[in-house]
């Protein structure tokens, strides 16, 4: 069985969602009316939010299990690393409804976010994103309850859920909010030191790492031992730099990808983000330039907008991103390769080929 398998991997989703909708249709002492009610929404929202995205994150702990396995896997082993695979895509699932609402984003996925579907609205995705995260511990107890590692894998996903809730509210606090409303735009929040942790919280455990020590935590690897210690530093040291060129990636397309090609709608200028191009942008400014981010930064006025976009291409910032871009491939492949032991790597290279010169 191959890792890079859609249609398998697809088919473990299938089975996933059919045990949800089952438990749902079981739950005592609703009638039956309000249960298939609940099952006719949720089979509706479940392949909306949860597949159709790239998939890397759940395909990452598939590919993960057998490099450290160093051979394919049998039936068993396979199923067990896509059901993994998928609960960190429910992960996503969860973040990206949430996350849309929070952005006040249009789109995902070339359609309208959760939040946006007429028969969903902000106060439904709002409950959707907490059940989301829920089913996650539903299926992992059912699949994984007597396997050894099962606290352990309990454990990766309260931690990485904490780390990238607390990236979340320095992300959503770039400008704080005063009295309900936020505060004055100030430019000298916006650095690339504040980048760098934001981003580690918000985007690299949740997107990179969590695969990597799922997999470790599966093939039984402890932490606290010696051997799988090194293991874990190894694969966090990797994706923590991983993670922040990927989200650097993810800021440039917000600002110049086709939203056609991208699946989503940027928000980022209007949102007053604390993104790599803002960061990039004051270090390099001349005073006239800095006026205009002062006066169009963090406003929803498509004129402002386009001003500050128009600022980065003066400002060659798409250049500068493909310099950094080729530098960091070259530091990852530099890095990757002095990984111990050897085999190890293939899971890094794997990653660093997803995201390479990526355009959604
Ligand atoms: C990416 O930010 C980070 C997340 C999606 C994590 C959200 C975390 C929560 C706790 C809700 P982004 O806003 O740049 O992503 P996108 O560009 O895909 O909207
Ligand atoms: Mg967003
Ligand atoms: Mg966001
Ligand atoms: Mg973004």
């Amino acid at each position: 069985m191959s890792s890079t398998d859609m249609e398998s991997f697809l088919a473990v989703y299938k089975q996933i969602e059919s045990e949800i909708i089952s438990d749902i249709q079981g739950l005592p002492a609703l009638s039956d009316n309000v249960k298939a009610q609940l099952a006719e929404y949720y089979s509706a929202c479940l392949p909306y939010t949860v597949p159709g995205g790239k998939m890397t994150r759940g395909l990452t702990v598939i590919k993960g299990v057998e490099v450290l396995k160093q051979r394919s896997l049998t039936d068993e082993e396979y199923k067990d690393a896509a059901i993994l695979g998928w609960q960190v895509e429910w992960l996503q699932a969860f973040f990206l409804v949430a996350d849309d609402i929070m952005d006040g984003s249009i789109t995902r996925r070339g359609s309208p976010c959760w939040y946006r579907c007429p028969n969903v609205t902000q106060d439904n995705a709002i409950n959707d994103a907490l059940i989301l995260e829920n089913m996650i511990y539903q299926t992992i107890r059912r699949h994984f309850r007597s396997h050894p590692s099962y606290v352990q894998l309990l454990e990766l996903f309260i931690d990485t859920t904490f780390q990238t809730e607390v990236g979340q509210h320095i992300d959503t606090n770039g400008t704080p909010y005063s009295n309900g409303r936020r505060a004055k735009l100030d430019l000298s929040r916006f650095t690339l030191d504040r980048y760098q942790g934001c981003v580690r919280y918000k985007t690299c455990y949740y997107s990179f790492y969590l695969s990597c020590a799922l997999a470790l935590a599966y093939c039984g690897y402890d932490p606290e031992g010696e051997e799988g210690r090194a293991l874990y530093k190894k694969a966090e040291d990797v994706c923590m730099i991983l993670g922040e060129y990927f989200q650097i990636q993810d800021d440039v397309l917000d600002a110049f990808a086709p939203p056609e090609v991208l699946g989503k709608i940027g928000t980022d200028i209007e949102d007053a983000k604390c993104s790599w191009l803002v960061c990039k942008a004051l270090e390099i400014a001349n005073d006239e330039q800095r006026t205009i981010l002062e006066e169009n930064y963090g406003k929803h006025d498509p004129v402002g907008v386009q001003k500050v976009k128009d600022l980065y291409k003066e400002m060659n910032l798409e250049g500068l991103f493909v310099a950094y871009e080729e530098e960091r491939k070259k530091t990852c492949d530099e890095l990757i390769a002095k990984i111990e032991p050897e085999h190890f790597q293939e899971l890094f290279k794997f990653l660093l080929s997803k995201i390479y010169k990526r355009e959604k």
